[in-house]
């Protein structure tokens, strides 16, 4: 079995790589990844030398270098990670996250279909369905949830199922999607809320809390998320969407509230800044179908993943340090400077 895993230098991408390779040691993983700002090649450092993973640093939205992928490594599946992923980035510039979350899935299917494939797995979201209204805690997210995207982000990763299900649809493509709430763990680019807030504490920085930080999020443990990939791509019917979530909803005002507590800091250190735009009120998944069609359950309850989490951040200083004294500052300064 070869697996082409896009976007693998990434946060979930890379906790996929590493779960695949761990548990089907007679698999050979290929990582497409063209290393943007979210790609990190010594986060696959520990199975570079493995002899079933093989990277390659090149563009989903490259069709030349795609195809010449397909034509040397044969996959039996693509998993689509590979995308431009940060909401507020796509409020600030759309165009990058047309390209790569829209046409480059164009493109893996294009390669799909001219070289055949078992099955062509999309990585979704949430974000998809929209937001749910706070005081209305009996709504939740299925699969018939009608699209209704808020954000430049949401819309380019919705534009993409409905090009996934029409390949299925009109070209018999072999295809799934999960769609999955906000995933956290290790390897968590630190300009996402957990890990941003965690760098800001431990180095005594302001916490830049959106409005009030009443906005709700479905939170799973990255492995989780793998877990819940690995049972649709092997068992999971063509052509299904899978919503992924393990009915872990918080505010962002109490996660930022917890990180201070675990890492002894004050909460005097929270800052409330200028609310996103646009910005969605609740997410919630109703993982029903993933349950009763394959199995599936969270495993990692909130209060150990999230120990677990401030646990790697801690011993993997080095990793975010790198990351946060680049190109990462001029961001962030942009980003905060007068919020
Ligand atoms: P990430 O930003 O950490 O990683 C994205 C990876 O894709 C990076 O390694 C980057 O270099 C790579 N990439 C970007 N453009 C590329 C291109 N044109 N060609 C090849 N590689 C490219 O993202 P993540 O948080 O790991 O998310 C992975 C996927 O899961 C995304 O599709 C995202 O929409 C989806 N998702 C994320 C979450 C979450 O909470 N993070 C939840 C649900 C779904
Ligand atoms: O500095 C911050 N302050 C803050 O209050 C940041 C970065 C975020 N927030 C809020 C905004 C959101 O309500 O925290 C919440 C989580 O924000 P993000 O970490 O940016 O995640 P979100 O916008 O929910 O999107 C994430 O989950 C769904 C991923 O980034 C997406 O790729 C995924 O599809």
């Amino acid at each position: 079995m070869t697996i082409i895993v896009t976007g693998g230098a990434g946060f979930i991408g890379s906790n996929f790589v590493f779960h695949m390779l761990n548990k089907y040691p007679d698999y050979r993983i290929v990582c497409l990844d063209c290393l943007t700002y979210a790609g990190n090649l010594s986060t696959l450092a520990p199975v570079m030398d493995n002899p079933n993973f093989r990277f390659v640093k090149e563009s989903i939205t490259d069709r030349e270098a795609v195809y010449k992928l397909f034509e040397e490594e044969h996959p039996d599946m693509v998993v689509n990670f590979a995308a431009e992923s940060h909401v507020d980035r796509s409020i600030e510039n759309p165009e990058i996250f047309l390209d790569t979350n829209i046409k480059g899935t164009a493109v893996l299917m294009d390669a799909c279909r001219k070289y055949g494939i078992k099955r062509y797995h999309q990585v979704s979201t949430d974000e998809v369905y929209g937001d749910l209204p706070l005081d209305r805690p009996d709504l939740f997210f299925t699969e018939e949830t009608p699209i209704h995207t808020s954000s430049p982000y949401s819309s380019s990763k919705a534009a993409a199922d409905l090009l996934v299900l029409a390949y299925h649809r009109t070209y018999g493509l072999p295809v799934s999607i999960s769609r999955c709430s906000n995933n956290y763990g290790p390897y968590h680019f630190p300009e996402k809320l957990i890990p941003l807030m965690i760098a800001n504490a431990l180095n005594d920085k302001p916490l830049p809390v959106y409005g009030e930080g009443l906005n709700v999020r479905d939170w799973l443990y990255v492995e989780d998320h793998c877990r819940a990939i690995d049972l649709i791509i092997h068992k999971g019917r063509v052509g299904e969407v899978y919503n992924v979530g393990g009915h872990n909803e918080m505010k962002n005002i109490d996660i930022v509230k917890i990180i201070c507590k675990e890492l002894g800091k004050p909460e005097s250190l929270i800052t409330h800044v200028t609310d996103r735009k646009g910005h969605d009120m609740r997410y919630a998944i109703d993982p029903t179908k993933i349950h009763n069609e394959l199995g599936w359950l969270p495993e990692t309850k909130f209060e150990d993943g999230i120990k677990k989490t401030i646990k790697w951040y801690l011993d993997n200083k080095e990793w975010w340090e790198t990351i946060i004294s680049g190109e990462y500052q001029n961001y962030y300064e942009k980003m905060y400077a007068n919020r």
